[in-house]
């Protein structure tokens, strides 16, 4: 076999991966377009008005792998990426791994202080971000007590990325890796704040784009895709990065924040076939289409994950747009999707069927499996889930089990085989489709000079999705009021993440707590409104 290919051998069930012996994965997904005649194809169409063909994209890639070389990197370095969805997040990523070293894209909505633990925790030699993201990112190099790692911003000035790579040779030869080897990185939230480095091998993205991306979502190389989720979550760098490349599509990437006028804009001028949302964002979309008539029927497909999509949501969605939303549940440590519902068999409410490649074990608290219909802890086995948590042996141990996954999720599977999610097992809680811990969030209100103590837990709104909620106790009970709610409010906001603040408060006297003094979120969350 040629190095750096992999051939897809369909006619088993499942399919069966063969990888070249030497296998860099820029090969398939960045080098292999151009030898296939589809040089000048549009790989990425941008808000800000740019067309990368394969060609410039390959390029770029090269140049983008040189200049990490030339700034002194070496093989497993890595190179943090904090930048917006722009054609320079594929030249980093992909100009990295390329050059044997692991990028590790990160959520651009974080904090300095988030930002200083990453930093740490990865020992990274490098940090691209886009200028949008100077000031946090200065605040937390300021804060690191190690070595100080490279900074290079997108663009703006000689030392910029953009400068950079138009010095650079366009020509570089893919670093001798094998399938098994490490990749990549993508960091996802504990429950005690301090983000986990999900470590992922060649292979990984290989798997998921053709198990999920061509094998249930049907995609091909004529589709345009539009990711409103962005490419630093393991659920847009599929949607928006890996699968497109994987087949020789298009992509369109968007840079500010989605709402429903943006995608709905977006959709109306670039026509893409395939939408990619989370439940938050197709409830804001409806909520606006009472309103409005955009054009959408450029689309063939819509597609959710991140957290439940509620039935309701779904039937709305078809009954206003004409369109089925698939809802698929996937993980940073899973890569991506391995349940899922398909375009010719849905079960509204539910997160479908595994996806091919994958297979899940529903286990009950002394580990045995429970018989179907039956609720417990949901495990996976695939071969595209992350090897280890980054410096991490104990959570590593208690994740990742003798091959096996450890979701965090409870679910059960209907006797006609669907899987149904019945929420996690830990105290964490998903906003809009990204994490939030609950201690994060107690932790920031008990900062405040009026609370004594506090606990937050998820409670579902009028759709059915699950928002923040504090209960705090007051220093001086005297104290609750309007006023001070909206005091915490946006002490939250102006210190965590713009999505991590409660949306409601309940001043209390007392926390339900346990005899050693842990806060009982679960009662909390089984309580009826107060
Ligand atoms: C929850 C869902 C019910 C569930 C992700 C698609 O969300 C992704 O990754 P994260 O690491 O979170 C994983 C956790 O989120 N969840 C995700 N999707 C669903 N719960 N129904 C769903 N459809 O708790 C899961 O363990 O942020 C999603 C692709 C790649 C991803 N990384």
């Amino acid at each position: 076999m040629k190095d750096h290919t992999v051939v897809v051998d369909r006619t088993t069930e499942p399919s069966t991966l063969h990888y070249a012996p030497v296998f860099n994965v820029a090969g398939p997904f960045i080098d292999r377009h151009c030898a296939e005649g589809r040089a000048d194809k549009t790989a990425i169409r941008t808000s800000q008005g740019a067309k990368i063909s394969y060609r410039q994209l390959a390029d770029n890639v090269n140049r983008c792998g040189n200049v990490l070389l030339e700034l002194g990197l070496e093989r497993g370095d890595r190179v943090l990426l904090i930048v917006k969805d722009c054609a320079e997040f594929f030249y980093g990523f992909w100009g990295a791994i390329k050059a044997g070293l692991i990028p590790v894209p990160v959520n651009t909505l974080l904090r300095a202080k988030d930002y200083a633990y990453i930093l740490a925790d990865s020992g990274c030699s490098a940090l691209i971000y886009s200028p949008e993201y100077t000031l946090e990112v200065q605040a937390a190099l300021s804060q690191l007590e190690s070595s100080q790692p490279l900074g290079i911003c997108v663009e703006g000035g000689e030392s910029s990325l953009q400068e950079l790579l138009f010095q650079a040779s366009a020509e570089l030869e893919p670093v001798a890796t094998t399938a098994e080897d490490d990749c990549f990185w993508l960091y996802s939230s504990g429950s005690t704040g301090s983000p986990k480095g999900a470590v992922h091998r060649h292979r990984d993205m290989v798997v998921s784009s053709q198990f999920y991306g061509v094998e249930v979502l049907g995609i091909r190389e004529d589709d345009i895709c539009f990711s409103a989720a962005k490419l630093f979550f393991a659920y847009g760098l599929g949607n928006g990065m890996t699968f497109p490349l994987w087949v020789g599509a298009s992509t369109v990437l968007y840079d500010a924040r989605p709402g429903p006028q943006s995608t709905f804009e977006t959709i109306e001028q670039f026509k893409p076939t395939l939408f990619y949302g989370v439940p938050t964002l197709y409830a804001a979309q409806l909520q606006a289409l009472k309103a409005q008539h955009p054009e959408l029927s450029s689309l063939r497909l819509c597609i959710s994950a991140g957290e439940a999509l509620p039935a309701d949501i779904f039937n709305r969605w078809r009954e206003a747009t004409g369109l089925v939303i698939l809802d698929g549940i996937g993980s940073t440590e899973a890569l991506h999707i391995f349940i899922s519902n398909r375009v010719d068999d849905i079960l509204p409410g539910s997160s479908g069927r595994v996806v091919p490649g994958y297979q899940l074990r529903i286990s009950d608290e002394d580990g045995q499996d429970v018989p179907v219909g039956g609720s417990g802890r949901l495990w996976i086995r695939g071969d595209s889930t992350a090897r280890c948590y980054w410096n991490n042996p104990e959570k590593s141990a208690q994740t990742m089990v003798a091959g096996w996954l450890d979701t965090g999720d409870t679910y059960f599977q209907d006797s006609a085989g669907y899987y149904h999610y019945c929420g996690r097992n830990d105290d964490m809680i998903k906003v809009g489709g990204i994490w939030c811990s609950p201690f994060e969030i107690e932790a920031k209100l008990i900062e405040h000079v009026a609370v004594l103590e506090a606990a937050v837990v998820g409670r579902p709104d009028g759709d059915g999705l699950v928002k923040p909620e504090a209960y705090v106790i007051l220093k001086d009970h005297e104290e609750a009021t309007a006023g001070i709610a909206e005091e915490l409010r946006l002490h939250c906001k102006e210190g965590l993440a713009p999505y991590k603040f409660p949306r409601q408060f309940h001043f209390v006297s007392e926390l339900p707590k346990t005899a050693t003094g842990k806060i009982q979120r679960y009662k909390l969350r089984s309580q009826p409104q107060p």
